[in-house]
């Protein structure tokens, strides 16, 4: 028995397979969206049921990044100085406080606060005995004030005792790194914890006095999360919110997050 295939509406026929056990194939371009009927044409063969349907679909267009990028590059680390010990030196880190709306994930965005516009902020290097004149500038049009305390500096608040600063304000202080080690830094304006949330930390370096010892590579990563209490795009009551946050498994702030289940629909 010979057959073939027709699909109806896209101009398209095979040529008739005769051989048992032959084949053909056909090539065509998917450009025109619609429900196509296709059939064997040989004589009676469509009324005996060789039909179907194809179905063709506009592509689901990419979703459009709406927000910046907000992702510390994790190669971001400034250059290692040779190993052994060096004159002190003095640096001036500039920390511009930004508030901007992110990409958190397809087609979701959120506003994260920054410092420098990424999270983390800039990692900072210095040496034991270095000093470090620290600039706080917060953007004109942030909504909230903020501030900077470094893990490194013990004055008060690691310095956020002296860089509340209002938007479109610049504060500093200058501190001797005394100690070695590799600290946190955060921005301490009450809530602090909201401010830490948002995206507001980094991290800082204090090598020993004689460095560190040489490495391949060196590289910057720092883990945040954020939590969400309803799916993309959908707003949390106050009861979606409780019941969800007990049960709630953290979501990062990568392009990988997934919506989370929602106990309720709650638009
Ligand atoms: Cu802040």
């Amino acid at each position: 028995m010979e057959h073939d295939l027709v699909i109806e509406g896209l101009n398209i026929a095979s040529e008739k397979v005769r051989a048992k056990g032959a084949s053909t194939s056909i090539v065509f371009k998917a450009d025109k969206e619609g429900k196509f009927a296709y059939y064997c044409a040989v004589p009676g063969h469509r009324a005996a049921g060789m039909e179907g349907a194809m179905v063709i679909r506009a592509a689901a267009a990419a979703p459009a990044i709406q927000g910046a990028d907000i992702s510390q590059d994790p190669t971001e680390v400034p250059a290692p100085e040779p190993p052994g010990a060096r004159p002190a030196k003095t640096h001036r880190v500039v920390l511009e406080t930004i508030e901007l709306e992110g990409q958190l994930a397809d087609g979701t965005t959120y506003t994260f606060w920054t410092f420098n516009g990424k999270v983390p902020g800039p990692f900072i290097r210095v040496r034991e005995g270095d000093t470090v004149e620290v600039r706080l500038k917060n953007r004109a049009g942030s909504v909230m004030a903020h501030s900077v305390d470094l893990h490194s500096v013990t004055g008060p608040g690691g310095g956020a005792a002296v860089t509340q600063t209002p938007p479109g304000m610049e504060l500093g202080f200058t501190f001797k790194a005394i100690n070695p080690g590799l600290y946190v830094y955060h921005c301490a304006t009450p809530m602090v914890a909201h401010h830490i949330a948002n995206g507001m930390y980094g991290m800082i370096l204090v090598e020993p006095k004689e460095g560190l010892p040489k490495v391949d590579r060196e590289f910057y990563i720092m883990q945040g999360e954020i939590l969400q209490a309803a799916p993309f795009s959908r707003r949390a009551t106050r009861s979606s919110m409780s019941r969800s946050s007990s049960t709630s498994d953290p979501r990062t702030t990568s392009s990988t997050a997934r919506p989370m289940p929602s106990p309720q629909s709650t638009r």
